[in-house]
C-alpha cells in the first residue's frame, strides 16, 4: 500500500496533522499503538493557550472545546504565608483555556475517523521506519488483527509519536539531542476532589512546591515537589494531603478541598530538544521532537504548533508543490521551542527556590516573586511569557 504520508501517534500533533491533510484532500494512515479507548481517556495536560484555539478554530477543529473549555483569567501564587492573585488577562486581554487533553484527543479522533473518513490503524506493533534518507520512505509494523507484517510506502513520514516513540529511536547519531535535567522530580497527581479554587496555585514553601490545577468540577490536578527518582509508594493520600495543605496554606485562603487520589506518578522534570527537527523525509513534531517538563503548562501547546506548520507544509507540498513550508518547518517550530524552554527554566527557578534550604537562593526568589507584584514591566513580560505569544517567533 502507499500513502502521501503516514502518521506515526494519535495524540495532539498527529491528529492535528492527520485533519488538516484530510480537510485539503490529501490522503494519509495515522499508526497508533495504543486502542482508541485509551488514548481517548489517557490524563495529561489541560491548558491550552489562546493562540493556539484559534489555530484550532481556523482549521474547524475546536467546535466543542469552544462550548465546553473553562477560560481563565487570573493564577495565584501563594507565598510569606498569604495568596497573591495575578490577573493576566487584565494585562494582556488574552486567557488560558483549560480543556483536559483526553478531551480534545477525543474531539480530534472523532473529527478525523469519522467525520473527514481519515485511515486509522490502532493497537499496532513494532513499528519501523525505512529509507528515510530516499524519497520514498516506509513504516513497516505488525498489524493487531492478523499478527502479519505490513509496509507501507509514502512520500513524507511525520513523526508524532511522543517522548518514546520509533520516530526518535530510527535517528541516527549525526542528528543532535540537547537535554536539560532540573534535579527535581515532581509527584504528579489527580484527586477526585472539585479545584479548591478558580485558577491555578503555586505554592511556594520551604518544604518544596506545591502546584493546583483545575481541571473540571470534580477532578483537580495537584503536583508536589519531591526527589527525583522517588516512589509513589512512599507518598500514602493522608501523607499527600497533610504536604499539599502545608505547602499551599494562606491565612486569608480557605484549606484544599480533600478527595481521593486517582493517579500518582513520579516524573523527573527534563526537557530536551531534537535539532533539526527533520531527517531525510521523516518530520519530527510534538514531544517527539522536544519535551518540556510540565512546570509551564507548555508541551501539548508547542505539538499544537508544529502540527499546523507541519499540516500546512505538507498540503502546500503536496497539493501545490510548494516546498518553502517544509524547507522552513523545523526553524520556525523552534524558535517557539526554544523560546518556551527557557522560560520553564526560568519559571523552575521561582517554584523550586525557596525550598533548597539555601536562604540566599530563597531570598533572591522571594525577590523575583514580589518583583511581579510591584513593577508593572515584571508583571507584563511574566504574562507574556505565561500566557504565549500569537505571533512572535
Ligand atoms: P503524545 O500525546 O505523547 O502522543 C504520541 C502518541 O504516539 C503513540 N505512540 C506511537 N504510535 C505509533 N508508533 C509508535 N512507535 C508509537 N509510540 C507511541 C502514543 O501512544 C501516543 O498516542 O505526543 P504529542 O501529540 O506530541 O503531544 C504532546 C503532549 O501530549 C504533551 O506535550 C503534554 O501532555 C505535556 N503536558 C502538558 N502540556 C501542556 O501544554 N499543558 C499541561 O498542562 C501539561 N500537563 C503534560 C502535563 C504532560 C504530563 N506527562 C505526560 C508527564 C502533565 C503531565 C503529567
Amino acid at each position: 500500500t502507499r500513502f502521501p504520508v503516514v502518521v506515526l501517534g494519535a495524540g495532539p500533533a498527529g491528529l492535528t496533522v492527520g485533519n488538516i491533510l484530510r480537510a485539503a484532500g490529501v490522503d494519509c494512515l495515522v499508526l497508533e499503538t495504543e486502542s482508541r479507548e485509551f488514548i481517548e481517556q489517557r490524563p495529561r495536560a489541560g491548558v491550552i493557550e489562546e493562540w493556539a484555539v484559534r489555530g484550532l478554530e481556523r482549521r474547524g477543529l475546536a467546535g466543542r472545546l469552544l462550548e465546553r473549555a473553562e477560560r481563565h483569567s487570573e493564577c495565584e501564587f501563594r507565598f510569606d504565608g498569604r495568596g497573591h492573585r495575578f490577573s493576566y488577562t487584565e494585562l494582556t486581554g488574552r486567557h488560558h483555556w483549560i480543556y483536559p487533553q483526553p478531551l480534545l484527543v477525543t474531539d480530534l479522533v472523532r473529527e478525523y475517523a469519522d467525520v473527514r473518513g481519515g485511515e486509522i490503524r490502532f493497537g499496532v506493533r513494532d513499528v519501523r521506519l525505512h529509507d528515510l534518507d530516499s524519497d520514498r520512505p516506509a513504516v513497516s509494523y505488525t498489524d493487531p488483527d492478523t499478527g502479519e507484517r505490513r509496509l507501507v510506502r509514502c512520500d513524507f513520514v511525520a513523526g508524532c509519536d511522543g517522548a518514546r516513540g520509533a520516530s526518535r529511536a530510527a535517528l541516527p547519531p549525526s542528528v543532535r539531542t540537547s537535554r536539560h535535567d532540573y534535579g527535581i522530580g515532581w509527584l504528579a497527581l489527580l484527586a477526585k476532589a472539585p479545584p479548591s479554587a478558580d485558577r491555578v496555585l503555586f505554592g511556594m514553601h520551604p518544604a518544596g512546591f506545591a502546584g493546583h490545577m483545575p481541571r473540571s468540577p470534580g477532578v483537580t490536578r495537584y503536583y508536589l515537589q519531591c526527589p527525583p527518582g522517588d516512589d509513589p509508594g512512599n507518598w500514602p493520600d493522608d501523607r499527600v494531603w497533610e504536604q499539599l495543605q502545608q505547602r499551599l496554606r494562606a491565612a486569608d485562603r480557605p484549606p484544599l478541598r480533600e478527595g481521593r487520589l486517582l493517579e500518582k506518578r513520579v516524573l523527573d522534570m527534563h526537557n530536551y530538544v531534537v535539532e533539526p527537527m527533520v531527517y531525510g523525509r521523516l518530520l519530527l513534531a510534538g514531544d517527539a521532537a522536544h519535551l518540556v517538563a510540565p512546570i509551564a503548562a507548555k508541551g501539548m501547546n508547542l505539538a499544537l504548533n508544529d502540527a499546523f506548520l507541519l499540516g500546512d507544509g505538507l498540503v502546500a507540498q503536496l497539493a501545490e508543490g510548494d516546498s518553502a513550508g517544509l524547507d522552513g518547518y523545523s526553524a520556525a517550530c523552534l524558535r517557539r521551542v526554544w523560546d518556551y524552554q527557557e522560560f520553564s527554566q526560568w519559571l523552575s527557578g521561582i517554584y523550586h527556590g525557596t525550598s533548597h534550604g539555601d536562604p540566599h537562593r530563597a531570598g533572591t526568589t522571594l525577590a523575583r516573586l514580589r518583583r511581579l507584584f510591584s513593577s508593572p514591566v515584571a508583571a507584563a513580560a511574566f504574562a507574556e511569557q505565561y500566557l504565549g505569544t500569537a505571533g512572535a517567533y
